[in-house]
């Protein structure tokens, strides 16, 4: 069977190092600081998230790997989809137990395993994208894969359509990382480009005691410190800036009333970064932070108000033994 892969660069370098200037002005300047979670992902972001995922005391990929390992064949008879489109796809590591489902139900149903068969990846990191299509393809062969290196919250309509449906998978908590406003955007976006026969997926972990949640976010081994210093060296490498991790203390607070963790950096001492790039001079005061990410945990209620009023409805509920973590399913509604 041959290999295939096709690639489509909806970032190229200029448009990247345009965005990355622009984000960086406009959160740097702002009070507090803050900057998109997004730019974490250059090939190191990537690598450190990886090493997250196999910390004892990050639990969000082992139990949503659960729940897949468990209910992928039942999630995807229930979508009858040909196409998986996963956003946001990183590795595609649990992907895997999702394609093995899709393809073992089109063998069961008369079809050829591949005949048809197709799987879309779509990342900001193109590193990451292609080494995870590559290996995909390799160990899927006869499957279609396709990687759209793109933003899923400015260019879903980048995606390839399938007649004979898509099922549009969200995994990890990603979701959770957008703030509600975004989360909004970006659910009727989806909405309206899925036609009556696409389904949506979508992985959030679950609200919990915050002894479980703040470790999640500051590990002992420091490995979630170095994913959260490394964006510096995303803006000195694309913004000629001059941060020094020793400045900058990593950390992770949850935040009870918007149910959220904030992973930020805090100025160890009065700081003066250039970034010449922008042409500009920023300012820390000892203690001050730069918010870097939020991780939002949701409740199953709160997720359906959020995609009930973005026009989906529900179609499937699952969680992991020990109810950390949600797959949900959601089907277009009649609009
Ligand atoms: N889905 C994988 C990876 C999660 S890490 C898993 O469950 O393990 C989050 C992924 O989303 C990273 O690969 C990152 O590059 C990607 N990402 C973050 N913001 C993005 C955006 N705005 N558009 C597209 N991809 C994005
Ligand atoms: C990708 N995203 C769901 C991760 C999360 O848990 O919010 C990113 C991450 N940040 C710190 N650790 C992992």
């Amino acid at each position: 069977m041959p290999v295939t892969v096709t690639f489509h660069d909806h970032l190229p370098p200029h448009h990247a190092a345009e965005q990355l200037r622009r984000d960086a002005a406009a959160g740097l300047t702002s009070r507090p600081k803050v900057l998109p979670p997004k730019w974490f992902y250059d090939k190191t972001g990537s690598e450190l998230f990886e090493r997250i995922t196999t910390l004892p005391e990050y639990y969000p990929t082992r139990a949503e790997r659960e729940i897949l390992a468990e209910r992928a064949p039942e999630i995807v008879a229930a979508t009858g989809c040909r196409t998986l489109v996963e956003l946001g796809s990183g590795s595609s590591e649990k992907t895997r137990l999702l394609l093995t489902a899709l393809t073992a139900a089109r063998e069961d149903r008369g079809e050829g395993r591949y005949d048809g068969a197709a799987y879309v990846a779509l990342d900001v990191s193109e590193d990451a994208l292609r080494d995870a299509c590559q290996a995909l393809a390799e160990d899927y062969s006869g499957l279609v894969v396709t990687g759209v290196c793109a933003d899923f919250e400015t260019q879903l309509g980048t995606l390839p359509e399938d007649p004979e449906g898509r099922l549009v998978a969200f995994l990890g908590g990603t979701i959770g990382n957008l703030d509600p406003g975004q989360r909004a955007r970006f659910f009727r976006d989806l909405r309206g480009r899925l036609g009556a026969g696409d389904r949506f997926l979508l992985g959030a972990d679950l609200v919990k005691s915050p002894d479980v949640l703040v470790p999640a976010y500051d590990d002992a081994a420091g490995v979630t410190a170095a994913f959260n210093h490394n964006v510096l060296d995303v803006l000195n490498n694309g913004l000629g800036a001059d941060f020094r991790h020793d400045d900058f203390e990593h950390v992770a607070v949850w935040d009870a009333a918007n149910e959220w963790i904030e992973m930020r950096l805090r100025a160890q001492r009065d700081v003066l970064v250039g970034l010449p790039a922008i042409d500009l001079v920023v300012a820390f005061d000892a203690g001050e932070e730069l918010r870097t990410e939020i991780s939002a945990k949701f409740r199953r209620d709160g997720l359906a108000a959020e995609l009930g009023a973005a026009g989906f409805s529900p179609a499937g509920w699952w969680t992991d033994g020990e109810g950390r973590f949600s797959l949900s399913l959601w089907s277009p509604a009649e609009m």
